[in-house]
């Protein structure tokens, strides 16, 4: 069935297990799926096979693979609600990756910017997986006939490549795939490094200071907002062209709920270090509760084995309805 004859929009997401989640995952990705989660079909994808684009150690993404579960829960998404699954366990992501390839021109990855900056100064260390990362991204989205795809900013242009490959798709071999939308919040959609607010905030960034995980310490917590690169002025005022600012006041917007009236008015003559104290504490206090949520879920390893494995089955009719039709569209079968 495709998204023109369902009565529930269906949502597809996913984050790498590269590394720990941090705040930006938070703000620009899980939180708009649980607070949404009531509205629509959801699936949330850990996806272990972009991660493998970059340099990377086994026993480390397996680790983070099943941490990345455990947060997508701990964070508030409900299992009856929302699949959670791993990538790897469909292999139908990567077959059908292999067959979107073939449709997509190589023009169109080369204007990734994604990967235009992962792959600079790289030399041979740039696989090809992270040239048709995009594709492989296409693939998951296209495979459950997605509607909508809520990401950050940073993945706008993949979900836009991902509608054009379905378009052509769609008009090479026949109406086969839903075209997707990008789903974007208007607050919180970049939330930037701590340490350099001119860079998006990422996982793989080093820097002792420039992220805040989900499972960091609260001591953690508070040196690092505390230590947030600002500039020399006084007001405390949203004025993106004072980014460091910003990015703290954005991120007390997103998790205090405020308007920025009501939160310029609050500071209205404070100091940069009454903001980031007001700032520590709300992120300390969001943080806590998914924290102990996880120690919780953790504590019981089969759990999530069997979470996993069921999501595999309840995704089955849709992956072997999809994969049929695309294998009779285009001559296999
Ligand atoms: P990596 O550093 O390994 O590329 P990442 O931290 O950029 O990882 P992803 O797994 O690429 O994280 O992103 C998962 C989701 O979180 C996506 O929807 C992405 O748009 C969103 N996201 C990532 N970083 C940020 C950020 N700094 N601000 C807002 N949203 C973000
Ligand atoms: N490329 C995304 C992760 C991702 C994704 C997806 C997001 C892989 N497949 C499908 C939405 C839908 C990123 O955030 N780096």
């Amino acid at each position: 069935m495709t998204g023109a004859t369902r009565t529930t929009k269906r949502v597809f997401s996913g984050i790498q297990p590269s590394g720990g989640l941090h705040l930006g995952n938070y703000i620009g990705a899980i939180r708009n799926w649980v607070e949404e989660q009531d509205r629509y079909e959801n699936i949330f994808c850990v996806v272990d096979q972009h991660a493998i684009t970059v340099d990377y150690d086994p026993a480390q993404l397996r680790s983070h693979t099943r941490q990345t579960v455990g947060l997508y829960l701990a964070c508030g998404l409900d299992p009856e609600r929302c699949t959670i699954f791993v990538q790897s366990h469909v292999p139908e992501h990567t077959e059908l990756a292999w067959l979107l390839n073939c449709v997509t021109p190589m023009g169109w990855l080369e204007r990734m910017t994604q990967f235009k900056e992962k792959s600079a100064g790289g030399g041979e260390r740039v696989s090809t997986g992270l040239f048709t990362y995009p594709v492989l991204m296409a693939a998951d989205i296209l495979l459950y006939q997605a509607d909508g795809v809520p990401v950050g900013e940073d993945q706008k242009q993949h979900v836009e490549l991902a509608r054009d490959i379905a378009a052509r798709f769609n008009r090479l071999f026949g109406d086969t795939f839903t075209v997707p939308e990008p789903w974007i919040r208007p607050v919180g959609a970049r939330v930037m490094g701590f340490d350099d607010p001119s860079r998006k905030m990422s996982k793989s960034a080093d820097g002792q200071y420039h992220s805040v995980a989900l499972l960091d310490e609260p001591d953690q917590i508070r040196r690092t907002i505390m230590r947030a690169v600002t500039d020399s002025e006084r007001d405390i005022v949203f004025n993106p062209e004072r980014p460091g600012l910003f990015n703290l006041l954005t991120v007390f917007q997103a998790l205090s709920g405020q308007s920025k009236q009501e939160i310029e008015t609050h500071f209205a003559g404070q100091g940069y270090g009454h903001l980031k104290r007001e700032l520590a504490d709300l992120v300390i206090a969001a943080l806590e509760p998914i924290q102990a949520r996880y120690r919780d879920i953790t504590a019981d390893p089969a759990r999530i084995d069997q979470l996993l494995a069921r999501s595999v089955a309840r995704l089955r009719p849709i992956v072997d309805d999809t994969m049929a039709r695309v294998r009779v569209a285009m001559g296999h079968r």
